[in-house]
């Protein structure tokens, strides 16, 4: 990246009051953990079922141990930790001039960076209940067991992960939406924005500054400072002033 991006990021990142961050699946490739659609990423790996489905509520439903053997295989075998990217919003945060990360991730290493407003539209692998009394449990919980788990009642455990086929929450979804509706500075980060209705939410943005930090191709974002490097090691190079 030319220098000139990095001091056009620096100035937005100073000047903003309520800067929103809004982020995908790249924004952990630099904690070890695949995306779907770059070149390694999950869509480019043969399994008996498309990803689509193995992670949709028709495949949790009909094929629970289906499901669990390419969740745990694919979505929960990574011991990732923050990043670059993660660490400098939970930074930015502290001096309240970040005012929401809007996430598609499951992850939760936004939250294990040390950020409190995160909404994460597609839910979290942190979080888990039981189909059938309603209990509430954590990953450790899930990675104690093997196969499909169950709780004591003996319900079958889902993830409070946003399958193929299932609604995002409302309340998420109206938090994300007021944030970005109010800030004014939209840092778009590692996502292909091709996954609807969370891709939407970038339409609300109504601020001065839009960034889009995409080492691929992140689609059309009229107006945006395309930056076309990794957001770990572009937002690294961001002082906190
Ligand atoms: P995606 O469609 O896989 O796109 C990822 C994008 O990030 C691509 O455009 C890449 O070019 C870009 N990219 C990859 N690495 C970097 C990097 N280091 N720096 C900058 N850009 C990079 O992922 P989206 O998030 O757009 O798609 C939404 C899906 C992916 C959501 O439903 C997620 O739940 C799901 N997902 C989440 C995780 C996770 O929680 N870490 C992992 C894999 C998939």
């Amino acid at each position: 990246m030319g220098d000139s991006n990095i001091e056009k990021l620096q100035e937005i990142v100073d000047r903003s009051r309520r800067l929103v961050f809004f982020g995908g699946a790249g924004v952990s490739t630099e904690s070890g953990i695949p995306d779907f659609r770059s070149k390694d990423g999950l869509y480019n790996q043969k399994y008996k079922f498309p990803p689509e489905y193995m992670l949709s509520h028709s495949c949790f439903v009909d094929r629970t141990e289906d499901f669990y053997e390419f969740y745990r295989d694919k979505i929960l075998a990574y011991e990732a930790k923050p990043n670059a990217a993660h660490l400098f919003l939970a930074e930015l945060e502290k001096t309240g001039r970040l005012s929401a990360v809007v996430t598609q991730n499951i992850d939760g290493l936004h939250q294990a960076a040390g950020s409190k407003r995160v909404f994460e539209l597609h839910g979290s692998v942190h979080r888990n209940y039981c189909t059938r009394c309603g209990k509430f449990f954590d990953l450790a919980a899930v990675k104690a067991q093997t196969g499909v788990p169950h709780c004591p009642c003996g319900g079958v455990i889902k993830p409070d992960v946003v399958l193929y086929g299932e609604g995002l929450d409302d309340d998420t979804v109206t938090g994300a939406i007021k944030a970005i509706a109010e800030a004014d500075a939209m840092i778009i980060a590692g996502t292909s924005l091709t996954v609807y209705p969370a891709a939407g939410l970038i339409r609300y943005f109504r601020g001065r500054d839009l960034v889009v930090i995409n080492l691929g191709d992140a689609g059309d974002v009229p107006g945006a400072l395309f930056i076309h490097q990794k957001v770990g090691e572009t937002l690294g190079q961001i002082k906190i002033k």
